[in-house]
Parts: structure tokens; sequence; C-alpha cells
């Protein structure tokens, strides 16, 4: 299907070419003491640099401040991951920082139950008393391998050096295992290198750019979105393989509406056809790549006619795509996506894809993968950590996932319910949960919620009511990204550059830095020694003079950028691949010899019975995630999700747009009502709903009843056998008008 381009969706907020430097008014608080001048340009606003945490990407933001408060947020026209641009959702920082519903105080749990919501506010004293307390006794009556971190954003860097020092090796997060996770292990066993986070690729110049799933747009990773505007501005061709008609695909010269489930069927006749014709980049496969003949041989018979019957996709569109795909080599990158997390054969999912990228050259090539550089720092002095007693504790009833390099958020959440742990000992006792609301993140609640009931100690630290603080023995209210200074660290890129996490203002009521929280927990534990320092600026002052970095400058500019490198072979580097072989591996022997199959076979998933449909989840470009549906000034877009459904497959139902609708899913657990959207934008075999609504809390007085939430209706989920991860499209739902759902059934909760 061919489309027309159209106004592609408007990235937010207009560079302000100001940064504050040299001296005059002086603020001094929660160590920020410095020089700030007031500059004609900003209508005399105070302006702060530092970098966005409404998402990972870590944007350079420059904060205008008045009075004492945020007035707008704006891109750091020196960052290069911003440009003097943020997409929407980092203008709207102000509506995090300023939101009523925040943490303010520390609270301790009242009722005898997880969950009851009944919390006294309590001191900073009695709480990380209460905390340490606790770590303690599980520490000397378990060991510290049985309490685990969940971890998620920039901040966590000081628990996550706290749990290191206290003993334990289990640090975890959903953004590994219920995302990136099966991308990274496939790239990783294909090019000896993972593709990180953001995400190495060169877009901007990029001839062809091929998204299977990853809606960019609407997954709105700042420089990814610019560079992909720039990419199609000058007329790179844009193959969009999506069962929905996504922003991207208003952008694109093909939409394939796959089959949900098939892409691997997909993926494998490109290569066939890329093969079979003598497409491929025959000089950089000679002399980077191993296993050549073995991919030839294993893509005979998977021709575009056999791909057909599987994804849908008419064989001469599968020919013509990889005629177009091939001929834009090497400046032809086929995404590696980033929620990989779909169907249960991820990770050979994203083989195939980074098999098709080394067919095309495009690994350490302009216009594909580049190879990153960056600007490092000198560790401040620490003392050396003790070893982990055990290993990982994520693997319950002895399960081994060989390639999963990091833990697995649900394997811990498993291993904390009694019976479930393969090894001896008893199952995990405390968890630490910073910056990840668990309820809605992992798949199958109902497990997360049993093993919450058998903790003995669950933090959150967090600055909002999240659903996982209703359930903590203890919330701990840390201040937001504006308030508090971080930790200082490289961030690979394409140029190597240094940026620095900053206050802009002092921290409300009584939140608090992670840093101090740490910090604190450290010193009732005797721990102070791995904390050696009075406070988190005067750490970072002392490991960047120690590196040489002029502070002053990186103070005031956000950002500083170091030489050009060559980061792809036009440049004049040489690739090098972390690989055993030292090549990129198209034939896996390291996954032969753990008993996977070394190149990508294609498995054929269930699909839905006639009247049901797949349950698919992406992204909205206003929010991230439950993380911002509370921001009043975000919602004021997209402030309740919306049921995607086919309008034909809706009027056969008697449904029509506008309409309120429950999902039920195979288990029979139904979905908050929320509104239709028919539209012939999206397959008829599946319906999709932006994930993050749906808030339960009562204290997300904005978010709470809105749109319904996505996660309650993954129940099922298909694990990886190469990385562990969960694949989550597996769910199906039948959709009902909400006042028939009513009537017919009392909701269960899920
Ligand atoms: N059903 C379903 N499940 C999914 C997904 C899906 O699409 N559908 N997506 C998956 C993906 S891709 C990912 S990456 C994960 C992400 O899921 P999570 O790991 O839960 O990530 P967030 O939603 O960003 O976490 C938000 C939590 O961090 C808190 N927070 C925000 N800023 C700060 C801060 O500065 N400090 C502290 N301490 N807390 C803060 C928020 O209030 C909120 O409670 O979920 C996965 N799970
Ligand atoms: N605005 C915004 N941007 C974000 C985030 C956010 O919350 N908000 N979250 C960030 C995070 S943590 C992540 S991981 C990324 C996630 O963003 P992506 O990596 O783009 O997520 P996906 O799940 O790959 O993409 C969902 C898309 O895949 C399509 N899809 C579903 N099933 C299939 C299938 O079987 N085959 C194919 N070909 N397509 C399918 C859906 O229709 C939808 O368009 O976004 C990041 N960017
Ligand atoms: S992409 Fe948007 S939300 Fe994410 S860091 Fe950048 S500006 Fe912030
Ligand atoms: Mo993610």
């Amino acid at each position: 299907m061919v489309s027309t381009r159209r106004e592609f969706i408007k990235i937010g907020g207009t560079g302000v070419g100001a940064v504050a430097l040299g001296s005059g008014v002086t603020t001094k608080w929660w160590g920020l003491d410095r020089d700030v001048v007031p500059d004609p340009r900003t209508d005399g606003d105070q302006v702060i640099p530092s970098f966005c945490e409404l998402c990972f990407w870590k944007c350079g933001i420059l904060a205008h401040v008045r009075d004492g408060k945020v007035t707008k947020i704006v891109g750091n026209p020196e960052h290069p991951l911003s440009r003097g641009h943020l997409c929407p959702r980092g203008t709207g920082g102000v509506g995090l920082l300023y939101d009523p519903d925040r943490l303010k105080k520390p609270l301790l749990r009242r009722s005898k139950k997880r969950g009851g919501q009944e919390f006294e506010e309590v001191s900073w004293e009695k709480a990380l008393d209460f905390t340490a307390e606790k770590l303690l006794r599980i520490k000397k009556t378990c060991g510290p391998e049985k309490v685990a971190l969940f971890s998620h954003g920039y901040g966590g860097t000081f628990f996550k050096h706290l749990l290191f020092a206290y003993g334990s090796g289990n640090v975890t997060a959903p953004s590994y295992g219920q995302c990136r996770g099966p991308r990274e292990v496939g790239f990783q066993l294909t090019f000896g290198s993972p593709v990180g986070s953001p995400e190495v690729l060169d877009i901007a110049n990029s001839r062809c750019i091929t998204l299977v799933g990853s809606h960019l747009g609407e997954n709105m990773h700042n420089t990814q979105v610019q560079d992909f505007a720039r990419a199609v501005a000058n007329g790179a061709t844009v193959i969009v393989v999506d069962p929905r008609y996504s922003t991207a695909a208003g952008k694109a010269r093909y939409w394939l509406p796959i089959k949900p489930g098939t892409d691997l069927a997909l993926l494998l006749a490109w290569a066939h056809v890329i093969v079979a014709e003598g497409l491929y980049d025959r000089e950089y496969v000679e002399k980077y790549a191993t296993g050549f003949d073995e991919l030839k041989k294993h893509l005979e018979d998977k021709t575009p006619e056999w791909a057909w019957a599987e994804t849908s996709i008419a064989p001469e569109l599968i020919v013509e795509t990889a005629r177009v795909i091939a001929g834009a080599r090497p400046a032809s990158l086929v995404h590696p996506g980033r929620h990989t997390t779909w169907y249960g054969d991820d990770v050979q999912r994203s083989r195939a894809i980074a098999i098709l990228n080394a067919l095309l050259g495009s690994w350490g090539r302009r216009g594909g993968f580049f190879i990153p550089t960056s600007m490092s720092v000198p560790p401040y002095p620490v003392p050396p950590y003790a070893a982990p007693a055990k290993t990982a504790q994520d693997h319950p009833d002895g399960v081994v996932y060989p390639f999963a390099d990091e833990v697995l958020s649900h394997g811990v959440c498993d291993a904390t319910i009694p019976g479930r742990v393969g090894g001896p000992g008893c199952p995990i006792k405390g968890w630490i949960v910073y910056g990840t609301n668990l309820i809605q993140a992992l798949p199958q609640r109902q497990q997360t919620l049993d093993a919450i009931q058998h903790l003995e100690l669950l933090v959150a630290i967090d600055v909002l009511p999240a659903e996982i603080t209703g359930y903590a023995d203890v919330v701990l209210p840390e201040a937001t990204y504006l308030e508090r200074w971080d930790d200082v660290g490289p961030t690979p890129w394409s140029e190597p550059f240094l940026a620095i996490r900053q206050p802009v203002v002092p921290p409300l009521a009584e939140s608090k830095p992670g840093w101090w929280i740490a910090k604190e927990l450290a010193n009732r534990m005797d721990l102070g020694s791995y904390f050696p320092w009075d406070d988190a600026e005067k750490m970072v002052v002392a490991r960047l003079e120690k590196g040489g970095v002029d502070v002053k400058a990186l103070r005031t500019k956000g950002v500083l950028r170091g030489k050009k490198v060559p980061v792809t072979t036009e440049d004049g580097l040489e690739l090098a691949f972390g690989t055993a072989t030292k090549k990129i591996e198209l034939y896996s022997a390291r996954m032969a010899e753990a008993g996977l199959p070394p190149l990508p076979p294609y498995t054929r998933h269930p699909q839905p019975a006639d009247g049901q449909f797949r349950l698919l989840f992406g992204r909205t470009p206003t929010h991230t995630f439950g993380r911002t549906t509370n921001n009043r000034f975000l919602s004021e877009v997209y402030a309740e999700n919306e049921v995607w459904m086919n309008a034909r497959a809706a009027r056969e139902r008697g449904l029509a747009n506008g309409d309120e609708v429950v999902l039920v899913n195979q288990d029979g657990v139904r979905s908050q009502p929320t509104r239709l959207k028919a539209t012939q934008r999206i397959r008829p075999d599946c319906v999709f709903v932006v994930h993050g609504y749906g808030h339960e809390s009562p204290g997300l007085r904005f978010a709470k009843g809105r749109g319904l939430d996505d996660s309650r209706l993954v129940t099922k989920v298909e694990v990886d056998p190469v990385a562990g991860s969960t694949g989550m499209s597996v769910n199906f739902v039948t959709v009902e008008k909400a006042g028939a759902a009513a009537a017919a059934a009392p909701a269960a909760e899920a």
C-alpha cells in the first residue's frame, strides 16, 4: 500500500538560543550555589540547564526560572540529543514538578494488608530507621541476595550502588525483560554489541528506513524523531510494517499491514530475496561475517510465496520492498525496535533484523548504525563491593536463560513466592522499588500481587502515589529531576559529550533527592564508607575536576562536547566485533551450543478465534506510559486512551465510533470502560490501545479512572527461551459495549 506524505507531528518547544553565563544573581539551596545572569533574550528569567527525565532519552533542557518557580522548559541548542528542541513530554516537565498529587512526606503503612492504602505521615528519621532496620534483619537472617532493587531512570544509580554495597546483585528493571531485552540479546549475539539507549542509529543519513512495529512519531524519542523528519525531508524511502496505520506509516512509501506475530516470516523472505538475487553487500559479508553458507541454506525455502501465506503480504510486494531496501544499502536501516517483547521468539526476530542489517552492510556505516563514542569521568573512590554470595535470584524453578544479560524482573517476582525458587535458601524477602510502577509494568498482575504479599519489606521511592506505592510498607518521596543533583556519567552517542543534571529549584515540601536517601540508608547500615562525600554536588564536582573537565562551563552550558571521532567506516573507522569469532555471526555457534536454533526459525503463533482480537499496545506522543498520565499539562492533549478497532469489524458487532466499550480477555479479565475508535487504520484481527491509562491509585487524582489499563489484560505471556523476556502481545480480547457488559456480569478485579 502506498500512502502520501502528511504533516508530521510537530516537535514541541522552540530552541531559545540562550544559556546563562557569567555572574549575577546568586541562589543557595540544596547544593545549588552558583551565579546566574538574567538573559535579555529570556525576558529576565534565570535559565538553568539540566537534562530531562520525562522519559529515558536524556535530552538537554534549559529551565526558565522566575521568582523561584519554573515557568517553562525548552530544549538546549548545545545538547546533541535535543538540538534546541524537546518532544512534547519534555516541555511538560513543569506539570510533574507542580503536580498537586506529588508525594510530599515519608509514609509508613498502617493497614495490615499491603495495598490497603492506609498510611501515616512520618519523619524522615523514622522512615529511614524503619527501612534500614528491616534491611539489616533480612541480611542477617536470609542473606543480602534476598533483597532486590527494581530501578528505572537515571536517579537509580545511587540505589544500585547501595544495593551492591549491601551485598546483593539483584538489580532489575521491567525496561529489560518487558522491553529492550530481546533486542539487546539478538544484536549482542550477532554483532557482539547491543543497540543500547539512546539507540546508535544514523537515521538522519538513511536513504531507506524500515520500521518493523517501531512507531516513531508516537514513540517519541526526540533525536530519532528529528532525524526521521530530516531523512524524510531529504527523500528517504520509508517502509512501515505494522498492523496499524501508525503516524510513521503516514510518511511511508510502503505500509505493510502485517498479520500480527508473523514478522519473522517477512524478515526471512526479505533476506531470501536479497541473497537469492545477489543484492547483499558481498564484500562486507565476506570481510566481516561468518556463517553465510548456513544462512543461505536456511533461507532457501523462505520464499515470498511461503511468507505470503503467513503474513498476508503479497509476494510481489515482498520482492519489491526487498529490492528497495537493498537498493539503498548501506544507508538502509532496518530499525531494531525498542519494545521488542511481543511473542516469545523475540530474540530470534531481533536476530533476523540484525542479520538483514548485516546483509545490507549497515552496521558501522553512515545512514545505518554508528559505533558510539563517549566522554568518560573518573569514578569517585569507594571500597570494593563485597561479591554477592549467591547469583541472581531470578531463575525460579531452576530455569536458566542462557543469554539473559540482566536480572529478570518477573523472575525476581516469581522467586519471591515461596516454593517457586529452584535453589536452596529462603525466597526473596525485600524489594526496593525506585521509579518503576511494577503494578502496571509487569505482566501477570496476580503473580506480582502474590509476591508482594510474601515480602518482609517493600520500599517504594517515587515522586507520585503510583499504584506500587499503595502496596509499600514505607514510601519515600523523591525530589523530581528538576530539584536534584544526580550522578554524572557518559552517554554513548555519535559524538562525545558530557551533560549535567543539576537542580533548577529547591525540592518541594519534604521530598529529598535520591542521593540523600541512599546515603542516609547506607549510614544506618554501616555502609557509610560507600558514600564518602557530603553531598552529590561535591561528589560530581570532584569527579569532574579529577577528569580535567571545565566544571563552570559545564554547569552554565549544561553540556560539553568533545572532538568528533570516526563512528562509521565512511569516517575512516576500522570495524571490530565483540563476538567470540570477532566477526558478525550470521550463524550463531554459541546458540547451537546452548541447544537453541543457531539461525532464526519461523514459529507460527496462535491467532485469535472468530470474535476475538489480539490486544496490541503502544504509545502516544504526549505521554510516557503511566509515568505522565497524571500530568495535567500533558493531559490537555490525550487524557484518556481509546480502543482502536477496525471500522468494519466494529460495524459487524454493532459497535460505533465513540461507544463506551469494555475488553474481556481470554481468562475472563475485564478492562475498565473506555471509548471506541472505529477506524480503517487497523487490521480487523487486532485492537490497539495506548499503555499507561486506567490508573486505580486514589492518590493520582487526575489520572484515576481515565481510560483502560492494558496491563490488567496481560494475564498470559510467552517467555523467550533465549533471553527470558516476556512476550506480551499474546492476549486475545472480545469487545463489548460497556452497558451490556455491566449487565451481563459483575466486573472482576484483575
Ligand atoms: N501492558 C504493558 N506493559 C508494559 C508496557 C506496555 O506497553 N504494555 N511497556 C513496557 C515497557 S516498554 C517499559 S520500558 C516498562 C516501563 O515501566 P516502568 O518501569 O514502570 O516505567 P515508568 O512507567 O516510567 O515508571 C514510572 C514510575 O516512576 C515514577 N517516577 C517518575 N519520575 C521519577 C523520579 O524522578 N524519581 C522516582 N523515584 N520515581 C519517578 C513514576 O511516578 C512511576 O511510578 O513497562 C513495560 N510494561
Ligand atoms: N511518546 C512516547 N514515546 C515513547 C514512550 C512513551 O511512553 N511515550 N516509551 C518509550 C519506550 S520505553 C519504548 S520501549 C518505546 C516503545 O516504542 P516502540 O519500540 O515503537 O514499540 P513497539 O511495541 O515496537 O511499537 C508498537 C507498534 O507496533 C505495532 N505492532 C504491534 N504488534 C505488531 C506485530 O506483530 N508486528 C508489527 N510489525 N507491528 C506490531 C503497533 O501497532 C504499534 O504501532 O517508546 C519509547 N518512546
Ligand atoms: S524524548 Fe522527550 S521526554 Fe524523552 S528525554 Fe527527550 S524531551 Fe524528555
Ligand atoms: Mo520500554
